[in-house]
C-alpha cells in the first residue's frame, strides 16, 4: 500500500486467532489505511495451522504469545516501510481473541516499562512470560475446572446469575484453574495474567494494561453487575488471582499513553493514547453500531447472534458480557451451529442445489408454511441442544417429510423462530427501533432476509463487516478519547457509513408468527424431554 496523505487518525488493533491486523481511521470515519500479518503464513518458524497448535489430547489448543509479538514488530515495521506518518495517531485501541490468557513471569513489568527503541520487542520479550504457549478459545481441556467452579459456587445457573455464562472451558477461570493445578511452579512464578487483549494493549502501554469490563466477562470470573471480580470464583480457581488480574476498567477507559518506545523507533506522538482494548466479539459490536434493541446476525458457517441488552437473564445458554460502549447496558452471545451447512443441504435435497430454485420457494410459500414447522439440525445444536431432523404439521403431529417448498421454508422460519426465541430468553425483547443488522454469507439472499424480517418483525440491513472488530476498535478509541461516558457512541459514530435497508416486515407478519413463536418454543420442549430421556 503507497504511503497515504498524513490524516490524524485512530488505530484499530485486532489480535485474532489466524492473524493481527489494524486498520487507520481518520476524523471522518474513513478508513485509509489496512495492514496484516497472518501466523501461518508470514511467521511459519512457529508452525501453527490456523494460528494454533492442537495437542496430542485434541482438547488442549494453544498459541505461542512469542508468534503474536513477532506479528506486532513486523506490521510496525511494514507501516514504517511504507511512510505511515505515526505522528497524526491521536490514540489507539484493539480486539483480541476472546477468552485466551497470557502468563506474564516474575520481574516482566520492569523489561516492559524499559524498552530499548533499537531492538524489536520479540527480542526484548523472550524471557517474558511463564507460559509460552497460552491457551486460546478454541481449547476445550478444562471441563474439570468446570465442574469444579460450578460446584464452588452454588451451580451452573448461579454462576451464570453472578459472571453471565455457565461454566465454560474455554473461559479464562477455568484455563487459569487448569494451568495452577497442572502446571503450579509456572503460576507461582506468574506476576500478572492478561486477556489476549490486554495483553496487546500492555505491549503498548509499556505497563500491565487492566481488563476491559466487557471481555473480562468471558472469564466465569467477573460480575456483570457490580463489574468487580467474584470471590467466590477467584477462590475457586487459584489463589491470589486478584493481585494477578489487576483492576478491571470500563471498556472506553483511557489507560495512558503510548509508551516511549514506540515514540521513539516509530515516531508515534507522544500523547497519543491507549484506550483499554476489549474481545473482538464487543470490538464487532461497536464496529457494527449496534444500539440499543438492536441484533445482529451473522449467517455463516455456523450463526451468532449479538445482541444489546438492557436487562440481561443470563441462563444456561448464551453468554451475556459487558456492553463495550456503554457501561450501564449489556450484550449477548448465542451460538448456532447448524447454520449454513444446513441451508446449503436443503438447497441440495429440496431444490437442485440452486439457490434460485431455493429463493423461489420461500417467495412462493406463505408466512407461516400453512402451520408446518420443522427442526433441522444434522449435528448437535448449540443452542437448543438437540440433535436430528424433526418435522411437524399444522396439527401438531411429528411427519416424516414435507413438499420441497415447505420444507424450505420450514428450515429458515424454524432457524429465525429459534433466534428470537432464544435472545428473548436472555431478556431481549424487539423495540420499534430495532434495527437488525445481517451479515456473512446467506446475507447476500433477499428472500431469507425477508423471512428474517418477518420472524422478528424488525427491518433487516446489512453491512459489511469484514473489518469490524478491528474499525470498532478504531470507534471505540474516539469514544475513549471523547468526554467518557457522557459521550454517547451513536454521537461518536454518527459519520461512519451507515448499513443498507434491505428488508421490512410484511403486513401481518407480527400476528402470523406470535402464535408461530409459542407453538415452535413449546415443540423445542417437546423434542428436548424426549431426546433427554425420562432421568433427566
Ligand atoms: C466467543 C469466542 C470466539 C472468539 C473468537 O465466546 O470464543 O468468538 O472470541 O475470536
Amino acid at each position: 500500500m503507497a504511503a497515504p496523505a498524513a490524516r490524524r487518525c485512530c488505530l484499530g488493533w485486532d489480535f485474532s486467532t489466524q492473524q493481527v491486523k489494524v486498520v487507520a481511521v481518520d476524523s471522518n470515519l474513513n478508513v485509509f489505511y489496512e495492514k496484516s500479518v497472518q501466523f501461518d503464513r508470514d511467521v511459519p518458524e512457529f508452525g501453527t495451522q490456523g494460528g494454533v497448535h492442537v495437542h496430542e489430547d485434541g482438547l488442549t489448543v494453544t498459541s505461542p504469545v512469542l508468534m503474536w509479538v513477532q506479528a506486532l514488530d513486523i506490521v510496525l515495521k511494514t507501516m514504517k516501510a511504507s511512510g505511515f506518518d505515526f505522528s497524526q495517531v491521536i490514540a489507539l485501541s484493539g480486539a483480541g481473541q476472546q477468552h485466551g490468557s497470557v502468563y506474564w513471569k516474575a520481574g516482566a513489568s520492569r523489561t516492559l516499562a524499559s524498552l530499548s527503541p533499537d531492538l524489536l520487542l520479540r527480542q526484548q520479550l523472550e524471557a517474558c512470560f511463564s507460559v509460552g504457549d497460552s491457551p486460546v478459545w478454541m481449547d476445550s481441556s478444562s471441563t474439570e475446572q468446570c465442574r469444579q467452579l460450578e460446584a464452588a459456587t452454588g451451580g451452573a445457573q448461579a454462576l451464570s446469575r453472578l459472571t453471565g455464562s455457565r461454566a465454560y472451558e474455554r473461559f479464562t477461570g477455568n484455563q487459569i484453574a487448569k494451568i495452577y493445578q497442572q502446571n503450579p511452579e509456572a503460576y507461582s512464578h506468574t506476576e500478572r495474567i492478561s486477556l489476549v487483549s490486554s495483553f496487546a494493549a500492555s505491549l503498548f502501554l509499556g505497563s500491565y494494561c487492566p481488563i476491559d469490563y466487557s471481555d473480562g466477562s468471558g472469564m466465569n470470573l467477573l460480575q456483570i453487575h457490580d463489574k468487580a471480580w467474584s470471590p467466590a470464583c477467584l477462590h475457586a480457581c487459584a489463589p491470589h488471582l486478584e493481585d494477578k488480574l489487576g483492576q478491571p476498567v470500563p471498556s472506553h477507559a483511557v489507560v495512558g499513553a503510548i509508551s516511549p518506545y514506540y515514540v521513539q523507533r516509530y515516531g508515534f506522538h507522544p500523547e497519543c493514547k491507549v484506550v483499554a482494548f476489549t474481545g473482538d466479539n464487543p470490538a464487532s459490536l461497536a464496529g457494527m453500531q449496534l444500539a440499543e434493541g438492536d441484533i445482529a446476525v451473522s449467517l455463516g458457517t455456523s450463526d451468532t447472534l449479538f445482541l444489546w441488552l438492557q436487562e440481561p437473564r443470563p441462563s444456561l445458554e448464551g453468554h451475556i458480557f459487558c456492553n463495550p460502549v456503554d457501561p450501564q447496558h449489556y450484550m449477548a452471545l448465542l451460538c448456532f451451529k447448524n447454520g449454513s451447512l444446513m441451508r446449503e443441504r436443503i438447497r441440495d435435497e429440496s431444490a437442485f442445489c440452486s439457490w434460485d430454485e431455493f429463493s423461489k420457494a420461500l417467495r412462493t410459500t406463505e408466512m407461516g408454511n400453512g402451520g408446518n414447522l420443522g427442526f433441522y439440525f444434522d449435528v448437535m445444536e448449540i443452542t437448543p441442544e438437540i440433535v436430528g431432523r424433526h418435522r411437524f404439521n399444522a396439527e401438531g403431529q411429528e411427519v416424516s417429510a414435507f413438499p420441497r417448498d415447505v420444507e424450505i421454508r420450514a428450515l429458515i422460519e424454524g432457524q429465525f423462530m429459534a433466534k428470537r426465541i432464544h435472545a428473548e430468553g436472555l431478556g431481549y425483547r424487539v423495540m420499534s427501533k430495532t434495527k437488525i443488522l445481517a451479515t456473512g454469507g446467506a446475507s447476500h439472499n433477499r428472500d431469507i432476509l425477508q423471512v428474517l424480517a418477518d420472524v422478528f418483525g424488525a427491518p433487516v440491513y446489512v453491512t459489511d463487516t469484514a473489518n469490524s472488530a478491528c474499525v470498532g476498535s478504531a470507534y471505540r478509541a474516539f469514544h475513549g478519547l471523547a468526554t467518557g461516558p457522557d459521550a454517547p457512541f451513536a454521537e461518536i459514530v454518527k459519520l461512519a457509513p451507515r448499513p443498507r435497508l434491505a428488508a421490512t416486515p410484511a403486513p401481518g407478519a407480527a400476528q402470523v408468527y406470535e402464535a408461530l413463536l409459542l407453538r415452535y418454543a413449546k415443540l423445542e420442549q417437546r423434542i428436548l424431554s424426549q431426546t433427554r430421556g425420562p432421568s433427566e
